[in-house]
């Protein structure tokens, strides 16, 4: 067994891994990330693209904040479509902004900074296990290229993502999880075609939600709610584009431009809470500990949050040996988390069709014509999309 040591040993090279690695080599805290997948895999993952203002501030502070200030497309509203009706939010409203940036390249951000810097990611770890997380010397084993390492370490950080091995490290009794499944899907494209808006578009349709959404003025993200059940293999980029067109009004319909696409998948919409999020000298980060449906554009936003909330925790104890804001970690992450699954939960459940009662339907309408007539409603949508504080 080869030994090692280390301060901080990462569980996961995803946004929140990356980050808190990025974080960590900035402040001079010795650390080690273990991803299990390659780094080509990591850099080739296709996911969210709406960034919050705290988010592009902590990427900033990373190091990892150039290339997203000169490319990343700064949104100050978006909008919701019903019926007849419309209306936009504007992000003034909550005195804010968001900004259009793909995953994809906040990850290549962050793993070219890291490199740059000299942080150490070992890539296609096996086998990766948790010991002695609730002793002052936890340990993680893992194997690669056929050799087996053990890390000693004072904290683990667990950003391994909803099926990584850390939060099933945790003996159950010791660990509360709530989980909500929503019996739908999002079927989405990726496609190099100009987005038929400049601003967010989410539409309720009687036949299911819409979203038009951008990742840059040359690159479109575009979803239809599906069933749960619905096999990909059923869809191709043609009879995606067909579904779309029909379900859009006119106007944006008339915009549309379609090709190829460049990924197509189905992402279910559920959430998922586990607490506490701290156990002993372990901590959980990001999709390890919660899931948002993508309505609300959470899921990133509260990786990066957490990222960054442990990251004052780690850098306050090593600065001066307290542990005031660590021990404050779990409790203080899900406050945050639950306002956005709250948030997540109560858009989705306005902007989707769940059954052919019409009774819920007249329901969804009647609010969202609240919401257009309200300031007060708007801007409650407001802050909760740009980020509560
Ligand atoms: P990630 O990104 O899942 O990264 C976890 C990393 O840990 C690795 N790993 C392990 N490494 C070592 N040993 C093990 N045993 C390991 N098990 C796993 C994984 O390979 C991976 O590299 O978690 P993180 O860092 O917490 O980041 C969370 C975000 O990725 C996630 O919240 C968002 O992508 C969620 N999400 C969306 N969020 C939004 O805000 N807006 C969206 O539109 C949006 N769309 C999406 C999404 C997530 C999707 N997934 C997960 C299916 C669309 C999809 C399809």
């Amino acid at each position: 067994m080869n030994q090692l040591r280390t301060q901080v040993a990462i569980i996961g090279a995803g946004p929140s891994g990356l980050l808190l690695g990025q974080l960590l080599q900035k402040e001079g805290i010795n650390h080690v990330i273990l991803e299990n997948r390659s780094q080509e895999y990591v850099l080739g993952r296709i996911r969210a693209g709406m960034l919050e203002q705290p988010t592009v501030e902590t990427l900033r502070e990373a190091g990892a904040g150039e290339r997203l200030e000169s490319e990343g497309l700064k949104q100050t509203g978006y909008n919701l479509l019903w019926g007849k009706g419309r209306t936009r939010i504007d992000f003034d409203l909550a005195g804010k902004t968001a900004t259009v940036y793909g995953q994809t390249e906040v990850t290549r951000d962050l793993i070219d900074a890291r490199e740059k810097s000299g942080g150490i990611t070992h890539y296609e770890v096996k086998n990766v296990a948790l010991h002695d997380f609730d002793s002052e010397n936890p340990r993680v084993t893992y194997e690669k290229d056929g050799e087996k390492y053990e890390v000693s370490c004072d904290f683990i950080a667990g950003c391994d993502g909803y099926h990584g091995v850390s939060r099933k490290s945790v003996a159950a009794d010791r660990i509360d999880t709530y989980e909500f499944a929503f019996p739908f899907g999002w079927l989405g494209i990726l496609a190099d075609v100009p987005p038929v808006s400049d601003e967010v578009v989410w539409l309720n349709h009687p036949e299911g939600f819409v979203m038009c959404s951008l990742r840059s003025k040359t690159r479109s993200r575009y979803y239809i709610q599906v069933p749960i059940d619905e096999d990909i293999n059923e869809w191709n980029a043609e009879r995606f584009w067909d579904e779309f067109k029909r379900r859009l009004p006119d106007d944006l319909a008339n915009k549309l431009v379609t090709g190829p696409a460049l990924e197509m998948s189905i992402a279910p919409l559920r959430s998922f809470v586990a607490e506490p999020m701290r156990f002993g000298q372990m901590f959980l980060v990001g999709d390890a500990a919660h899931i948002v449906p993508p309505t609300g554009a959470k899921g990133l936003n509260m990786a990066i949050a957490d990222a960054k909330q442990l990251f004052e925790g780690l850098k306050q104890f090593y600065g001066n040996g307290e542990r005031k804001l660590l021990d404050s970690y779990s409790d203080q992450a899900l406050d945050r988390i639950w306002k956005a699954v709250r948030f997540s939960w109560w858009m989705t459940n306005l902007m989707h069709k769940f059954s052919d009662d019409l009774f819920a339907r007249k329901l969804q309408i009647a609010e969202l014509e609240y919401v257009a007539e309200s300031k007060a409603a708007q801007t409650t949508i407001a802050e909760n999309f740009c980020g509560l504080d």
